[in-house]
C-alpha cells in the first residue's frame, strides 16, 4: 500500500489552453504580480484584481480537462493506497477531469471569500468590487485567492501527507513559489522516492530522484500506466 502525494501547478493546466505564470507569454509578462496577486496591490486598486480574476474564471469556465487530469483521476479510483492531490492552480480542470478530492493550496476562482467574516462561498459569475457578503452583509467580498504573503490553504493536512507519502510527484511546476516548491525537500526528508514531470527543469530539479521531461498530457498517463502495473 503505497501513499501518493502529488503537487501540481500551472503547467498541468497549459494544454487546456490556461496561461501559466512564468512561461514567455505567461500571465506574470502582462500583469505585474504585485498589482495583482498581494493584497497591498488589491487595497490599492480592487477594480484592477477583481477585473484580473473575472477573466481568468472566464477563461477556465470555458477550458476542458485534458489526459493528464483525466490520468490523475484515474489513479486515484484505482490505486490501493492513498492517492493525496494538492494544486497551485485556481482552475477546476482537476475536478473537471473526475478527481474527487483536490486541495487547492492557493485558492479557487469558483470561490469568494468575505474579508469580514471569513464565509466562503461559490460564484460562477463575474464579482464586483464592494460585493456585498452572503453571511455578514458587509461590503467585503474578494476573489478565494492565496495572494503573495497570505498563508496558504490546507499546511496541516499537506504536512500529514508528505510525512506519510511513499512517492511525491511534482507536476507542471516552476519550483519558484514556496511553501510549495519546499515540499520535495520535506518528502524527500521523510524518505519518499520523488519525480518531477515537467516542460522542462524546475528551480528544484535537483531534489528529484527522478525526472521525465515532456508535456504532461503525455508524461503523466505514462506514469499512471507504470504507477497501476506495479
Ligand atoms: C507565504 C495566486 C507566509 C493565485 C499565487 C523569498 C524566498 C522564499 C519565499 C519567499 C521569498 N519572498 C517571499 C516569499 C514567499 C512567497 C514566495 O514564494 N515568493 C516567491 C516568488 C519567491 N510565497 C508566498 O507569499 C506564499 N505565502 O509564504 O506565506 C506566511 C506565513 C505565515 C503567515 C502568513 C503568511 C503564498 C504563495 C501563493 C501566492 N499566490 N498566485 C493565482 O493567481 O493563481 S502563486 C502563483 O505561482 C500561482 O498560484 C502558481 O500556482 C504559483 C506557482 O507557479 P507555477 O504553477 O509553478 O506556474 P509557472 O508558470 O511558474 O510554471 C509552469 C511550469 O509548467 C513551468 O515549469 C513550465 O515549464 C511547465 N509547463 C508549461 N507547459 C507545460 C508544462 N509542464 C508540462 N506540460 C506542459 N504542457
Amino acid at each position: 500500500m503505497t501513499n501518493i502525494v502529488i503537487l501540481t501547478g500551472a503547467g498541468i493546466s497549459a494544454e487546456s489552453g490556461l496561461g501559466t505564470f512564468r512561461d514567455a507569454d505567461g500571465l506574470w509578462a502582462k500583469h505585474n504580480i504585485e498589482d495583482v496577486a498581494t493584497p497591498e496591490g488589491f487595497a490599492r486598486n480592487p477594480q484592477l484584481v477583481v477585473d484580473f480574476y473575472n477573466m481568468r474564471r472566464a477563461e477556465a469556465q470555458k477550458a476542458q480537462a485534458n489526459a493528464a487530469h483525466i490520468a490523475l483521476a484515474e489513479l486515484e479510483t484505482r490505486h490501493n493506497g492513498a492517492v493525496t492531490l494538492i494544486t497551485q492552480n485556481v482552475d477546476d480542470l482537476h475536478e473537471k477531469g473526475g478527481m474527487q478530492n483536490v486541495l487547492h493550496m492557493h485558492g479557487q476562482l469558483n470561490s469568494a471569500l468575505c474579508s469580514s467574516c471569513d464565509h466562503r462561498w461559490p460564484v460562477a459569475q463575474d464579482m464586483q468590487v464592494g460585493q456585498i457578503c452572503r453571511d455578514c452583509g458587509a461590503p467585503t467580498a474578494r476573489p478565494d485567492i492565496v495572494w503573495f504573503g497570505e498563508m496558504p490553504y490546507g499546511m496541516e493536512r499537506i504536512e500529514t501527507a508528505l510525512s506519510r507519502a511513499d512517492i511525491f510527484a511534482a507536476i507542471g511546476t516552476s519550483g519558484n513559489v514556496y511553501p510549495a516548491a519546499g515540499f520535495v525537500q520535506m518528502a524527500k526528508a521523510y524518505g519518499a522516492h520523488t519525480i518531477e514531470l515537467n516542460l522542462e527543469p524546475s528551480a528544484v530539479v535537483s531534489q528529484f530522484d527522478e525526472t521525465r521531461f515532456g508535456k504532461a498530457s503525455e508524461t503523466v498517463p505514462a506514469w499512471v500506466r507504470d504507477l497501476l502495473q506495479t
